[in-house]
């Protein structure tokens, strides 16, 4: 049976197609800066969104059709692996992503839960081999339950944080059973609500101890993917640790974890914390810490998550600059943590919106390989920084440079001269590569 019977696979056909049902600019084989626009893209559906959530907001009900619904949850589960990779297939991504919960429906007991999760992911292993769809990441859901009230990893409650070790232990478990490329950790409620009943110096403590135990266990099981943490500034915390990169990457460094995680960066995200995605990525890659991105887009006007289908050019040109700067996106993938928006509630809806973003990130890939070849940015940066080139800057660089040599050159060469950045002129030639 077809879940999706209106819809074939969706094809390219080019900028001028006006069929809704076909990329007009995703063209899977089609050799960007020497490569296939699919390995660059490594394009990825997230479960819970496209899946699993059903179009509630905080003020209405349910409004999504979906027809693999039923009044059993664990026949819905199944239904839907059947559903997901109709629909990964006819999309033509190569990656999913799921957390726990998203699955298989949790049962009255952790054991029955696992059973349940053992049931589907045996379903999924399956369709895998079947397809050829690979999982990029799964993760464990540690903020929906009640119990993670005051956090998992940083909870008050120590039988918690015992909870979510054997959660996690389980989709370590999972992850490796399905082949996932990635393991990632969104902190979602690890966060506080106010500082007058934290202990924050405990709590960061003890994610830091969570994710040494969840390091040890992959290795001792040998699941060997690149584990992620994902920053979100606020909610559902009003503060939530893993705030931006530079923060997390602190957290990383301060507890000796930089050199088992990367980072999972997303759009919106950034945005919530006040950077641009561009500004997280560039972080990321300082670090030498770019993992993978979560793309969506957030609303400027709006001060939550709204994770939107990302559909605005300019922000995913600069996102696609960035991982282009970084030699890619690795082992990583552009994962859609995006929904679709409560009134596009049809099935059909679910392939319009992926259409949407695919072909965004195809232009903005495109857009940021001719900037590439065009050595736009490259040469703008390199004239900028010239001085550390040559003379008394290479020497800087080169660490030959003290306070005497420097204090004994700057009373030789006082006479400044700066030369201007001409960025009005950079950003209207930026918009001549948006096409
Ligand atoms: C929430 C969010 C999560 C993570 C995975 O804002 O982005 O869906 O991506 O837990
Ligand atoms: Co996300």
């Amino acid at each position: 049976m077809s879940y999706f019977p209106n819809v074939n696979k969706i094809e390219f056909e080019g900028a001028k197609s006006d069929n809704p049902f076909a990329f007009r600019h995703y063209n899977a084989d089609e050799i960007v800066l020497g490569k296939p626009m699919k390995e660059h893209l490594r394009f990825a559906v997230a479960y819970w969104h496209t899946l699993t959530q059903d179009g509630s907001d905080p003020f209405g009900m349910a409004t999504n059709q979906r027809t693999w619904l039923t009044n059993d949850p664990l026949e819905t589960a199944k239904n839907r692996v059947e559903a997901g990779f109709e629909f990964f297939t006819k999309l033509g991504v190569p990656f999913y992503c799921f957390h726990d919960v998203d699955i298989a429906p949790e049962g009255a007991s952790l054991a029955e839960s696992f059973k349940n999760q053992d049931v589907i992911v045996k379903l999924l292993k399956e369709q895998q081999e079947a397809t050829g769809v690979k999982l990029l990441w799964n993760t464990a859901n540690m903020f929906s339950n009640p119990r993670y009230v005051h956090g998992a990893a940083s909870t008050s409650n120590a039988d918690v944080f015992a909870y979510a070790a054997a959660q996690v232990k389980k989709a370590l478990e999972v992850g490796k059973e399905l082949g996932g490329e990635n393991y990632v950790f969104w902190g979602g409620r690890e966060g506080y609500e106010s500082l007058l009943n934290t202990d924050m110096g405990l709590e960061q403590d003890n994610i830091a101890r969570f994710f040494h135990m969840a390091k040890d266990y992959a290795r001792e099981i040998g699941f060997d993917a690149q584990f992620l943490i994902e920053p979100k500034p606020k909610e559902p915390s009003k503060h939530q640790y893993d705030f931006d990169a530079a923060t997390t990457m602190a957290f990383l460094q301060k507890y000796d974890l930089a050199k088992g995680f990367k980072l999972n960066l997303e759009a919106n995200h950034a945005t919530l914390a006040g950077h641009t995605f561009d500004h997280e990525l560039n972080v990321a890659r300082c670090y030498g810490a770019l993992g993978s991105i979560d793309a969506n887009q957030g609303d400027l006007l709006l001060g939550w998550d709204t994770d939107e289908f990302p559909t605005d050019l300019y922000a995913v040109t600069l996102a696609m600059h960035q991982i282009l700067e970084n030699g890619g996106i690795g082992r990583g993938g552009v994962n859609f943590d995006a929904k679709v928006r409560r009134a596009s509630f049809e099935m059909d809806d679910l392939f319009l919106a992926h259409i949407a973003g695919m072909d965004t990130f195809a232009r903005g890939l495109k857009a940021a390989a001719r900037m590439k070849e065009a050595g736009f940015l490259d040469n703008l940066v390199a004239d900028r920084y010239a001085s550390f080139k040559t003379g008394v800057g290479a020497d800087i660089v080169a660490g030959k440079m003290d306070f005497h040599s420097l204090s004994k050159y700057a009373m030789e060469n006082d006479q400044i001269t700066n030369t201007s950045t001409r960025l009005e002129f950079v950003k209207s030639r930026l918009n001549d590569f948006l096409f």
